[in-house]
């Protein structure tokens, strides 16, 4: 059960297809939106600025089914790097809010997740997730905490997979990520090193840099959105470039140009959790 949100800052209402979603509100106007699908943002719009997350027009906004754009929350297995669904299981399941409040000039949310039957036929672990989402002034932080509540040790990878939206991504770069090496996905996985100082996307881009600074940026014509992290070893970016952007049902042909995702995320060494052990990892997007 969902608590009713009495407070302040927050209310949840029916979004689309019905799904409920929680519009998180500051005093100073920055908002987010979340759906308890996933605990999935949707929207961010930094105080006095724009819209800066990209959601598609083609998603589908049905329980079960992955929400394309904003920050799906991916755990406990990044991508295809084990035999779960696509990126695990979290962003597929129906998450509880478990409260918000004013904390200083910005807005808190918080959502909790444990496993189901469903959750431990495919992954068999006990596990509380919480999410902690806080906008306020030019910044969205998300903080992701892992415990495992079960008698047995796990691993997992994870990530936030954040869709920012650009105006064009043919003159957006990606900054901060000189010298590290990374696994190239579009290249069939092979190793390299990423050489020049900002990466472009003259084609499909997907990669994991290993190692990451505790800070990307993503620089546009005109605007910068910096990417920090802290608790998450690996940085993603992707974007599908046109061809496999014209494969995917929920995106239009045209979609591809107008975001890059950014992800902070942990994969290269999964996490280990003992029992009773707890990890958290946070992202912050400042505008
Ligand atoms: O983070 C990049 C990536 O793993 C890509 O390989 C691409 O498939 C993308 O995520 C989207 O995954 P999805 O399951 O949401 O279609």
């Amino acid at each position: 059960m969902n608590p009713p949100t009495t407070d302040p800052v927050s209310a949840i209402a029916p979004g689309a297809g019905d799904l409920p979603r929680l519009t998180l509100v500051a005093p100073d106007g920055a908002r987010a939106e979340v759906y308890l699908d996933g605990a999935q943002v949707v929207s961010w719009v930094p105080a006095g600025g724009q819209e800066r997350l990209f959601l598609s027009r083609r998603s589908a906004f049905r329980a079960g089914a992955p929400i394309r754009g904003g920050v799906p929350v991916v755990f406990p297995q990044f991508g295809t790097t084990g035999p779960l669904p696509l990126h695990g299981l979290v962003r597929l399941m129906p998450w509880e809010f478990a409260g918000a409040e004013v904390a200083g000039e910005g807005a808190r949310a918080t959502f909790r997740l444990s496993d189901t039957g469903d959750s431990r036929r495919l992954w068999d672990h006990a596990f509380l997730a919480e999410l902690a989402v806080a906008t306020g002034g030019s910044e969205l932080s998300m903080t992701l905490a892992v415990t495992n509540t079960g008698a047995e040790p796990f691993e997992f990878t994870a990530a936030f997979h954040t869709y920012l939206a650009v105006a064009d991504i043919t003159t957006t770069l990606v900054a901060g990520l000189a010298g590290l090496r990374y696994r190239d996905a579009a290249a069939g996985g092979v190793e390299a090193h990423q050489v020049s100082a900002q990466i472009d996307f003259p084609g499909e881009v997907n990669r994991i840099y290993f190692n990451a600074p505790a800070e990307a940026r993503v620089v546009e014509a005109g605007r910068t959105t910096v990417v920090q992290k802290a608790g998450f070893a690996d940085a993603v970016v992707w974007n599908p470039a046109a061809a496999k952007c014209a494969t995917m049902a929920d995106l239009e042909p045209e979609d591809y140009r107008q975001f890059v995702c950014v992800e902070a995320a942990t994969v290269g060494a999964p996490i280990q959790l003992a029992p009773g052990g707890r990890w958290q990892g946070t992202q912050t997007l400042v505008a």
